[in-house]
């Protein structure tokens, strides 16, 4: 064991904190979209997908890590897809390491240029904690206006997958989603667990289980807190051969397990403040 350590480095020509928990579990997060692009295990695995041919720049979104939907998810209303966190660049507002954890908060205000998009004044903060082989993720959302607001958001954390077909995911029996597919509402889950053998494009309602997704040698724990919906995406070939920003083979090694309160948008009065989390355990 040594000390936990939070430095800035640079990561794909972008502003980052890196995390590094006592145990030597890392994390990486770009300033711009409070972006968790690496999260690694303390034996040096990394646990979060990253498409190589992700752009890295001011305005673009990155393909991978964990993207921050605020304050709309997909495209669900008049705002560019998942909404504007993703695309502005965040602060640093704390780095802090403890006996058994690394953490950053990163902060995002309303500028000019979110208020064009959607005139409400807010403070969203990123919250990251590494400690042993767990990560947590907070995003809170303040309403610093004196109007009321609404909204929708998601963590939408791709995980990395050895072979994305030989994974299946256990806890959503019984509950029921929207197929952004075929686009049928309230269809019903009856597996005891969900396996990627197609495209999959999934908003589970109401889930409140913990999820555990098994691989044939390793499994991860999550949990959401919340946040009501969990988001179960893979594009599979054929969508996947149509987004630039991934390679052919890029759904083969991931899926999308996410956390969002999507469903029934989040209505904030002047003040209030509102928090969703995410936790992964690996195991
Ligand atoms: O969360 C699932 C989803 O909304 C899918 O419908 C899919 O389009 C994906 O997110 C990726 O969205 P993006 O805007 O990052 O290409």
């Amino acid at each position: 064991m040594t000390t936990a350590i939070t430095e800035n480095i640079t990561y794909q020509g972008l502003p980052a904190v890196h995390l590094r928990a006592p145990n030597g579990a890392e994390a990486t997060i770009l300033l711009h979209g409070a972006h968790v692009v690496s999260w690694k295990t303390a034996d040096g695995q990394e646990r979060l997908y990253m498409s190589e041919k992700s752009e890295f720049a001011d305005g673009k979104p990155v393909r991978g890590g964990v993207p921050i939907c605020f304050p709309q998810f997909s495209t669900r209303g008049p705002l560019p897809g998942h909404g504007f966190a993703r695309l502005f660049s965040w602060e640093v507002s704390d780095a802090r390491t403890g006996d058994d954890y690394a953490m950053a908060v990163l902060r995002l205000t309303d500028t000019a240029a979110t208020r064009e998009m959607w005139p409400h004044a807010f403070i969203a903060e990123m919250t990251v904690s590494v400690a042993g082989d767990r990560l947590d993720m907070e995003l809170e959302i303040e309403n610093r206006g004196d109007q009321p607001f609404s909204f929708t958001a998601a963590l939408h954390t791709y995980l990395r997958m050895r072979e994305v077909e030989e994974a299946t995911l256990e806890g959503l029996r019984g509950q029921h989603y929207f197929d952004n597919v075929s686009k049928e509402d309230n269809k019903l889950e009856t597996g005891i667990t969900v396996a990627i053998s197609e495209e999959t494009d999934r908003v589970y309602y109401d889930t409140r289980n913990p999820l555990l997704l098994r691989e044939p040698h390793r499994s991860l724990g999550i949990h959401a807190e919340n946040m009501p919906e969990t988001v179960v995406w893979n594009p599979w070939v054929e969508r996947c051969a149509k987004i630039a920003d991934m390679p052919d083979n890029g759904f083969r090694y991931m899926i999308c397990v996410e956390a969002g309160a999507i469903q029934k948008p989040v209505q904030l009065d002047p003040d209030g403040t509102w928090w969703g989390r995410q936790t992964l355990v690996a195991m």
